[in-house]
């Protein structure tokens, strides 16, 4: 068999290695990114034996070891902000699960960084043993303050600041994927459970310019606008020269639906609805969700809008802001941004 190019180089050398290309590098950020691989690997312990033990159910249950029984998500969260606040790499933290900025405790040395993430993604796969992920984002806060409490102004960056960014994914093995940006390209890991290690699998991953995939939630389809419709009518419609009828592929859990776009190809789509006022401009949380995987898909040739621009230049106003999102092969978004902003009529 052929031997695959990388195999063997542990993601700790790996973020080693790219550190040593970074002249101002301090190892604070190495640091960073190892601890909360550790975390990972206890999630992904226990997405594991999520069917075995009963970890599952609703929080505050006591389990037949006389346990507390804890929800997935609110176990993830926990074990993420506990591992991480005590390394003295970051500022604060922002999760999906918590309104707002997680303070570092006043016991625990602060740094510079900010991590922003989703727990565990896909909320409504966790019981039913299919993949979920953890997304992360890292950024630099705005000025080095050492003040105790971290203003607003200094976490709300566009996703074209971000240092790091990437994802786990709880498949049917745990894979980690990430990037460091400015043309460093995107790597995978396979974690290998009897090492405990997640070992280079993916090298410099390359999104396909064009695809013939498309992931969306077509149950919405009569919440959407003309131009959404339009879209997904295109996608479907037979056309021997340009490929189509697209083929659609939807999980339900984005790092799912896009780790399989991004090795593939393919275009990935949460649009604006009218189902829920509340929500106008989509599900999908622009910081913890949209703008990693935007700068993934970046890095790997590909493209993320929001049917206007590049995610990544959006200046966020509210941390869990939502925002509309096509993300994936870059001749298909570019098409969908082109559609979304009326300048191609299908
Ligand atoms: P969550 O953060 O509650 O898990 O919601 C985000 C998830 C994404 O993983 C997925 O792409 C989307 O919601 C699926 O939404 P829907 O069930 O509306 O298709
Ligand atoms: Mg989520």
């Amino acid at each position: 068999m052929e031997k695959k190019q990388g195999v063997g180089i542990t993601i700790t050398q790996h973020i080693l290695n790219q550190q040593r290309g970074n002249p101002d590098a301090t190892g604070a950020f190495t640091t960073l990114l190892n601890e909360l691989i550790v975390a990972a690997k206890v999630i992904s312990r226990e997405v594991n034996k999520a069917g075995l033990v009963d970890i599952l159910g609703s929080t505050g249950r006591i389990n037949v070891q006389n346990e507390r029984v804890q929800k997935l998500d609110v176990f993830a969260n926990q074990i993420i902000i506990e591992r991480m606040q005590h390394i003295g790499q970051l500022c604060c933290m922002v999760s999906e699960e918590n309104a707002d900025l997680i303070e570092i405790p006043s016991r625990f040395p602060k740094g510079n960084y900010v991590l922003l993430f989703d727990p565990l993604d896909g909320s409504s796969n966790i019981d039913v043993n299919v993949s979920i992920g953890t997304i992360f984002s890292i950024y630099r806060r705005k000025t080095s303050g050492s003040d105790n409490e971290v203003p607003l102004s200094e976490v709300l960056q566009p996703g074209k600041n971000q240092v790091a960014a990437g994802y786990f994914l709880y498949g049917s093995s745990t894979m980690m994927v990430y990037t460091t940006g400015n043309g460093a390209g995107v790597h995978g890991f396979t974690l290998y459970p009897s090492l405990g290690e997640f070992l280079l699998s993916h090298e410099l991953i390359k999104i396909p310019e064009k695809a013939k995939t498309y992931s969306v939630n077509e149950g919405n389809y009569h919440y959407w606008d003309d131009k959404t419709k339009a879209l997904v009518d295109f996608f479907k419609a037979r056309d021997k020269e340009t490929g189509r009828p697209y083929t659609s592929r939807y999980v339900g859990s984005l790092v799912a639906d896009f780790h399989r776009n991004l090795l593939k190809g393919g275009i990935f789509l949460y649009p604006s609805d009218n189902k829920d006022p509340k929500k106008p401009t989509g599900k999908l949380r622009l910081m913890v969700e949209a703008n990693p995987l935007a700068l993934v898909v970046k890095e790997a040739g590909g493209y993320a809008s929001d049917g206007h621009g590049p995610i990544l230049e959006i200046e966020p106003t509210e941390l869990h802001q939502r925002t509309p999102l096509f993300i994936g092969s870059k001749k298909d978004v570019e098409l969908a941004e082109a559609v979304m902003k009326g300048q191609t009529r299908l």
